[in-house]
């Protein structure tokens, strides 16, 4: 375009199709944040009360009951409509309060949604009522940094995801000072109550507040979230009371689409393995629903590897009249191999290509990976307290760190030596590559957990397949098939003889689609050997062409892109189910509130169901803790819900897996689950593993 016939610049940015189309508030901004998500039925009542529900049972931790004793003889409570003979209840329900919330942890879609369920709720019973966010997380509550929550601020922000309204931070409220500190904080806000939205870590600390808060008379209440999917709650009894986090189905589908347009490309392009690692601290929910979303041709579990028993060994060592308890587990040698396994088998039917599912906190699986996670964490953690200076300043280097480990492996290390890093410890660790040793080495979080999103976990188990995969080539045991109807033809247009020349070179020539090169035939040289051998050529003279193609043809080139699904899931905006359920975790949270309670957590029960049937309850938090090693010490948590091995979901993907392996001739099974979609009504209603494991 001649610079003259340009329109200039100030025109174009005020050109009214410019304007509209480049605007910050786009359709679906406006579309989401006029949505109205469904109500539980009992919220639609002018007042809500609790009701014990003494036949739900839980097994308490003497530990719990020692330190939160206020708080342990809680019980389950279903919200329930106010009648009009509970005058008190219906007066306490609507007297005018204050009431802080707070983000904990990682960001999660839905969040948004729990503040405006609270919002509405509160301003509903009382208009007087006043909502405070405090801002960056927990921190915010130490430094009483806050913002009134607003309409207007409110409803800016429904619908939407992320936790951009009041942000969000990992600080822990876990010494006598922070206690006061916020203490001070709510008694300055005349708080009522206090809710914090966070993962297993931040709801403890929400009982740990509630105790402490309790003879203040200030209430606190805990909203499961998380991405990872890793809080659930089952009874005693085993009936499911939170299947599930939220936030975590927004997180799979966001994942689901990327890695199932991948899926497309792999089977376009036909030249890459796409190594899709995927977000999840620990457990590998958030690995099965995308498996079950995508039906990608390998998806490793965490929790399915560390049940791995290697049959074969043990019944060596049976048969020498040993056991073998090294059989029990999956070491990354092992791994890499089963890896392989899948690669090679889809290559020989001339799939030299695929997607593969690898959970971020895989290696927490891995027996040898997992001892020097604790190991390490403790040494951290050890250094830390004894010295009051940080471990990470004080070593800023990868050669500092392993100086200190060297001199602790010898005993000649300060007086925070610990016995638990010997000589063995320090020589196997130095065989890892620098990389990984940096890894394993990172500061750990607030809480003392090992952050595996900060460690390249699909390149150590991918680095160790590529130098199998090496071996098994030269070997002659990884070889892409090829594909018999294309040889002939190939054969037949150059006037070759094609079966004379398959049965030298095909190890399976006659029999099955695609034509595997003989083991033995790993170069040109191996190749004229065999071709003359079989009376084919003669000394001396050139290979055919053809001859020569399909061999390279054959050799695999083992071409890998790796993405990291994590944090652009998590700030995706909710689904459907996300917005539902994090606005009614709102309510609830405000029916808890507004009838008393305290030390709660709300859950919507029946989340695999209809909405018609979800239940909105309060449940203990008190009750799901138990003592756990954290910082190199027992701590009281609460426990991790890690993929079930013997759930359905978990199940169907075993049963399925040599399915969308699709090893053998034909389509890959690729499933399409496409984007989150908040209008029209083909987005699916809830996660897939929630559905199966509720049949
Ligand atoms: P929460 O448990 O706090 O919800 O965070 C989960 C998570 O998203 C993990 O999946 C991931 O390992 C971690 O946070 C990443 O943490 P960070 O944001 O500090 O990098």
């Amino acid at each position: 375009m001649k610079p003259s016939s340009r329109i200039d610049i100030e025109t174009l940015l005020n050109h009214s199709k410019t304007e509209r189309v480049i605007a910050d508030i786009n359709r679906e901004t406006i579309d989401r944040r006029a949505f109205s998500p469904k109500k539980c039925q009992v919220f639609s009542e002018s007042f809500t009360m609790l009701q014990d529900q003494p036949h739900y049972r839980f097994t308490t931790d003497q530990e719990a009951g020692k330190v939160l004793p206020d708080i342990i003889d809680n019980r389950i409570q279903k919200i329930v409509p106010g009648t009009g003979e509970h005058q008190q209840e219906q007066k306490r329900y609507v007297k005018q309060r204050n009431i802080g919330i707070v983000f904990s942890g990682g960001p999660a879609p839905g969040g948004h949604n729990v503040i405006a369920g609270i919002f509405d709720a509160a301003k509903t019973a009382n208009p007087d009522s006043r909502l405070y966010g405090f801002i960056l997380g927990p921190e915010g509550i130490l430094d009483n940094a806050y913002v009134e929550i607003t309409e207007s601020l409110v409803d800016a922000y429904r619908n939407l995801g992320g936790f951009t309204m009041i942000k969000t931070g990992r600080t822990k409220i876990d010494t006598r000072k922070k206690m006061d500190l916020s203490r001070a904080t709510c008694k300055a806000l005349n708080l009522d109550a206090l809710v914090i939205v966070g993962g297993d870590d931040s709801n403890t600390n929400a009982a740990f507040l509630a105790q402490e808060l309790k003879a203040d008379g200030i209430q606190v209440i805990g909203i499961p979230k998380t991405i990872d999917g890793d809080i659930q709650v089952k009874t005693e009894d085993d009936e499911v009371l939170c299947s599930i986090s939220f936030g975590f189905h927004t997180a799979a589908r966001a994942f689901a689409q990327n890695i199932s347009n991948l899926c497309t490309d792999a089977g376009s392009d036909i030249k890459y393995w796409h190594i899709c690692k995927v977000m999840g601290r620990v457990a590998s929910h958030l690995a099965l629903e995308t498996a079950l979303q995508t039906h990608a041709n390998l998806t490793l579990v965490g929790e399915d590897l560390a049940d791995y028993v290697d049959q074969d060994r043990l019944k060596a060592a049976e048969e020498r009249g040993e056991v073998d308890y090294t059989a029990y587990g999956m070491t990354l040698r092992h791994l890499s191999r089963l890896i392989c396994d899948t690669i090679v088998k889809r290559a020989a039917s001339g799939k030299n290509y695929g997607v593969m599912i690898i959970p971020e906190g895989v290696l927490e699986f891995i027996n040898e990976i997992q001892i020097f996670i604790i190991k390490l964490s403790t040494i951290i953690a050890e250094f830390n307290e004894v010295h009051d200076v940080d471990f990470h300043a004080s070593f800023p280097s990868l050669d500092a760190r392993l100086d200190y480990l060297r001199r602790l492996a010898r005993g000649i290390s300060d007086r925070a030596a610990s016995p638990m890093w010997n000589l063995r410890d320090d020589e196997l660790f130095n065989d890892l590559p620098a990389f990984f040793q940096e890894g394993l080495l990172v500061e750990r979080d607030t809480h003392g957990n090992f952050q595996f999103s900060q460690v390249k976990t699909e390149k150590i188990v991918m680095d160790m397949v590529t130098d199998y995969l090496d071996i098994l080539r030269e070997k002659g045991l990884y070889k892409v098939g090829i594909n018999a109807d294309a040889y002939k033809s190939a054969m037949e247009r150059d006037g070759l003889d094609a079966d004379g020349f398959g049965r030298a070179i095909f190890k399976n020539y006659g029999s099955g689609d695609y034509l595997l090169v003989k083991e033995s035939i790993i170069s040109r040289k191996t190749l004229t050997q065999a071709v003359v051998n079989a009376g084919l050529l003669e000394d001396e003279k050139p290979l055919p062409v053809a001859v020569i193609d399909v061999f390279n043809k054959s050799v695999p080139k083992f071409r890998t892109q790796t993405h990291f699904y994590g944090y652009d899931g998590r700030g995706s905006d909710p689904t459907k189910f996300d917005c539902n359920y994090t606005y009614n975790l709102g309510l609830t949270a405000f029916s808890l509130i507004a009838n008393g309670a305290t030390g709660q957590m709300a859950v919507i029960k029946n989340l695999e169901n209809k909405f018609c049937k979800w239940e909105p309850l309060g449940i203990p938090i008190a009750s799901l803790m138990h003592l756990e090693e954290r910082k190199g010490k027992l701590a009281l948590v609460i426990e991790k819900s890690i993929v079930d091995v013997d759930s359905n979901a978990f199940r169907i993907v075993k049963a399925l897996r040599h399915k969308w392996m699709a090893a053998e001739p034909g389509e890959d099974c690729y499933r399409r689950p496409g984007p989150v979609r908040f209008t029209g009504s083909s987005e699916e209603d809830r996660p897939i593993t929630l559905m199966l494991n509720s049949i």
